[in-house]
């Protein structure tokens, strides 16, 4: 095995897609953690709020230009990189060519750059989107048939093993989660199939009705942001030797369909309607798992997630009301 030639030497953290849906909170999670001052935001766009603009670093940074990333990294020496920036699958789908190139050189720029300059641990996600049609759709198994058919998924998939490549080859400390459908009420979604989860509440809040685009019996393993962020940050504070899984590990917490996260919702709103217009995506839902086995997670590092779908719902629409009040 090569080892990194030199070491990062600061306490920095630099997060890559701080402006995405998951990079919002992660980088208010980690400021806290860590201090505002250590964790550098970085992302394609300047964030239009003042107030995250102000909250602490932040480097306008695409992640294909890799001199520019190598600059940044060389300025902060970071000693943990969360490499988040990607298209996912709705989009990547209609952009097949860019999905792929910004999901794997983006990886690639990364990896190339923590080995060079002796990061110590980096962060991806990949995503259940991994998973194919072939795959068992009922608690999935971590070890299964893959097969994705989707440019987001195979960029997850090969990604994975690349991740598991630079760890074998180079020691790079890389840990990565599938993600199932992540929901929260900071920030919207972009481009993915799960993103009905989150539009949902912003339309009952508002008052309106919903249209779907999956049919109402489609079953995906969803999780609520919290619980996401602890399975995030438990994965990269646990010691290197109990973690066995160097691709990427299953992680779950719940599973619904629209027909049930519309009923959850009218225990709050009992007028709210969902009315169903599947699309395109509803091929890439079917093409999903529906659960997740995620045992390894659970007993390598802990995993545990806390919300249900019905203690989450309250706490979306908690928060969303007292945003439009
Ligand atoms: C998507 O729907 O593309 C993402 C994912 C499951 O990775 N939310």
């Amino acid at each position: 095995m090569e080892t990194s030639p030199t070491a990062a030497t600061s306490d920095t953290v630099l997060v890559i897609g701080a402006g995405g849906q998951l990079g919002l909170e992660l980088t208010q999670e980690l400021r806290q953690l860590y201090g505002a001052s250590n964790v550098v935001a970085a992302d394609v766009r300047a964030p239009k709020d003042v107030e995250v603009q102000q909250a602490g670093p932040f480097e306008l940074l695409d992640v294909l230009d890799k001199a520019r990333l190598e600059d940044v990294m060389r300025q902060y020496k970071p000693k943990q990189v969360y490499h988040l920036a990607a298209l996912l699958s709705a989009t990547a789908e209609k952009n097949p060519k860019f999905g792929w190139q910004l999901n794997m050189d983006g990886l690639f720029n990364v990896l190339d750059a923590a080995v060079d300059l002796g990061v110590q641990q980096v962060y991806w996600p990949s995503s259940i989107a991994v998973f194919g049609p072939d795959t068992p759709r009922q608690n999935t198994p971590q070890l299964t048939i893959m097969n994705p058919n989707t440019v987001y998924g195979i960029s997850k998939l090969a990604g994975e093993q690349w991740c598991e490549w630079y760890f074998r080859k180079h020691g790079l400390d890389v840990r990565s989660l599938r993600y199932p459908g992540l929901i929260g009420y900071k920030s919207l979604p972009g481009g993915g199939t799960t993103d009905y989860a989150v539009d949902i509440y912003h339309k009952a809040v508002a008052g309106q009705p919903y249209e779907c685009f999956l049919q109402e019996d489609t079953y995906l393993p969803m999780m609520y942001m919290p619980d996401a962020l602890k399975a995030t940050l438990d994965l990269m504070h646990a010691p290197a030797d109990t973690i066995s899984v160097r691709s990427s590990y299953n992680l779950g917490a719940m599973s619904f369909s629209p027909a049930e996260i519309t009923a959850s919702i009218q225990r709050h709103y009992p007028e709210f309607q969902t009315t169903y217009q599947p699309d395109s995506r509803q091929q890439i839902a079917d093409s999903w798992p529906a659960s997740i086995d995620d045992s390894q997670a659970r007993q390598d590092w802990g995993w545990q997630p806390q919300f249900t779908l019905d203690t989450m719902t309250d706490d979306m629409l908690l928060h969303l009301k007292e945003a439009v009040v």
